[in-house]
């Protein structure tokens, strides 16, 4: 008896495994993970990394910010705080290994630490 229901609540167990690989697999094949800066990662010089992608990007597509937190964030912004290089009001992120995913239309992002962003640490990302 004990036996019959455990091997029921195995095969049970077993079908929600398959299930939830099966949902995660639909998902990766939906969307794209890109790093950022490639081996470079967040960093100076970042500006004409997606064009190098191709302009490739779409909603839901996860970018990866891969950098050291001792010396830079991610925030993001909106056109506004991108150009003038102003965080304020924007969502901060500041783990060095930050998963943002993409919203249809431009995405904008700027580090927020004192001279950074004037220096060129800034990406704009349009995802279609
Ligand atoms: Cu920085």
């Amino acid at each position: 008896m004990a036996q019959r229901r455990g091997s029921a609540g195995q095969a049970i167990s077993l079908g929600l495994a398959i299930l939830s690989l099966m949902l995660l697999h639909s998902q990766l094949a939906e969307s794209a993970v890109y790093t950022v800066g490639d081996k470079n990662g967040w960093t100076f010089n970042t500006a004409a990394w997606p064009n190098a992608k191709g302009s490739r990007f779409r909603a839901g597509d996860v970018l990866v910010f891969k950098y050291n937190r001792m010396l830079h964030n991610v925030v993001a912004v909106n056109a506004a705080g991108y150009n003038g290089c102003a965080a304020k009001g924007g969502k901060i992120y500041k783990t060095g290994n930050d998963r943002i995913a993409l919203a249809r239309g431009p995405n904008y992002f700027i580090c927020s630490i004192p001279g950074h962003c004037e220096g060129g640490m800034k990406l704009l990302v349009n995802a279609a």
